[in-house]
């Protein structure tokens, strides 16, 4: 028999190589030295500090699984770790991260011309440009194969218009990946840059969650662009979806890394805090919560582990990123609520990072497909009965 680390029931840390401890390690340094310090203050200003886009380039943090232009070239494991260090802060500063890298530049790189990768992706890597990613309309979320927004061809290119709404990092984006129906009625993604005639960005005020990441709608009145903007090689709502199978990938371990934090501080907490004479952490009823914390995170991240090694290998099915997706937010949603119970008043103050989470992640069980959106994808996968359409 080996001991027992409670931190690492499944010695996840033994299980990666030392490249990936080393990416960790240096996304973990600059997480709690240079975003830790600031992020009560932004949460409680709804201010998004954009500099952090350089300084996450100037890591490599930026598009990090994409190999040359700039990009550090990565694996998926390192990539999800990356996510998990950021969101142990904050799951809007992932949320920065996660829009640039997976839903701006990936689909640039993977569906771009060799001009568009050339012209974008450098500048995307080091945060000198920001990105952002206009799928969800007013009218269609979850259902985005229902937008209205529309690229009417004309002489040298296409005329859009249209209204994306909830749109991380709109009102500060410099590119913007936009997703519109042609005229014959497919889904094609454009390039739009900021300054473009007719299109503006305005910033959605009073979020009560993710408040240090800036969110916005993207409204196009006949906005022109080139034939050049058009992302060729992609058609039809796999070019956004495929961008959405890196992203919630990214989020199915940023999740756990917020639920590692609410817990931590639980199990802090309890063990400081005394009630009837001895510490909290004494008590039965609280055990049962930290042991339930520790599986259900220990189990995510071996779960998430599993899937980075898949696609590092020969891929991996959309389902199985809809699992841990879903997995993750439902686990770290509980986790962050049962934590602000566990610190009494304390827990409704921003001295204490639970509550901060606990509201974040009620959005990170939102976007990118809301939890019964993927437990109907899972749903139809075992029916082959699709109840969405
Ligand atoms: P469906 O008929 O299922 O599929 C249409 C076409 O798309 C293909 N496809 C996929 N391709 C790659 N990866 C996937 N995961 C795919 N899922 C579907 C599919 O093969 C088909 O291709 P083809 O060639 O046959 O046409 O489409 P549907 O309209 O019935 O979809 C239903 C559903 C529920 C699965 C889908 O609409 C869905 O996932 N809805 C959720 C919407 C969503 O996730 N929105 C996210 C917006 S972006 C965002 O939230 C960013 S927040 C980022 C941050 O701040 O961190
Ligand atoms: P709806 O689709 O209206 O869903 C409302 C409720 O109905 C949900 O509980 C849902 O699960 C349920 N529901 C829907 N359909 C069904 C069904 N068939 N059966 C059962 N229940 C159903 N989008 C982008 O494109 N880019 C971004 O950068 C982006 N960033 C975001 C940032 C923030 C802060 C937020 C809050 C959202 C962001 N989104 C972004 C949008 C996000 O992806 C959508 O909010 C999400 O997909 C849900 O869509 P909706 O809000 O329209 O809800």
């Amino acid at each position: 028999w080996t001991t027992f680390d409670w931190q690492d029931p499944f010695l996840l840390e033994q299980q990666l190589t030392d490249e990936q401890r080393l990416i960790r390690d240096t996304a973990k340094q600059y997480a709690q030295e240079k975003l830790l310090p600031r992020v009560t203050q932004a949460f409680r200003e709804e201010s998004t500090d954009a500099s952090i886009f350089k300084e996450m380039g100037a890591l490599g943090l930026l598009g990090s699984t994409i190999k040359g232009y700039g990009c550090a070239g990565v694996d998926y494991i390192s990539y999800g770790l990356i996510a998990r260090e950021v969101e142990r802060v904050d799951s809007g500063y992932r949320s920065m991260l996660s829009v640039q890298s997976s839903l701006v530049m990936y689909p640039i790189y993977a569906f771009g011309t060799e001009e568009q990768r050339e012209k974008y992706l450098p500048k995307l890597a080091t945060g000198e440009w920001i990105g952002c990613f206009g799928l969800t309309e007013p009218d269609y979320g979850s259902d985005p194969g229902g937008m209205i927004t529309r690229a009417r061809s004309v002489e040298g290119g296409y005329r859009l218009s249209g209204a994306k709404m909830w749109i991380s990092n709109s009102p500060i984006a410099d590119v913007f990946v936009v997703w519109a129906k042609t005229d014959d009625g497919q889904i094609r993604g454009f390039i739009l840059e900021k300054g473009m005639p007719g299109l503006s960005a305005p910033k959605i005020e009073g979020k009560l969650a993710l408040r240090a990441s800036i969110t916005g709608e993207i409204v196009m009145e006949d906005v022109f662009v080139s034939e050049e903007q058009l992302l060729p090689n992609v058609k039809g709502l796999k070019g956004p979806f495929s961008c959405l199978n890196m992203a919630r990938y990214g989020i199915a371990w940023g999740a756990l890394g917020a639920a590692e934090t609410c817990w931590q501080t639980a199990r802090a907490y309890t063990l400081e805090r005394s009630q009837f004479g001895r510490p909290l952490a004494a008590n039965q009823l609280i055990q049962l919560k930290l042991a339930d914390m520790q599986t259900d995170i220990a189990l995510g991240l071996q779960g998430c582990f599993r899937a980075g090694q898949q696609l590092c290998d020969d891929g991996i099915a959309p389902e199985l990123i809809s699992l841990i997706k879903r997995n993750s937010c439902a686990k770290a949603l509980h986790i962050a609520r049962q934590a602000r119970d566990m610190l009494g008043g304390n827990g409704i103050s921003d001295q204490y990072p639970v509550m901060r989470h606990m509201m974040n992640l009620e959005v990170v069980n939102t976007y990118e497909g809301t939890s019964d959106i993927h437990a109907l994808i899972l749903g139809r996968s075992q029916t082959g009965l699709a109840s969405f359409s």
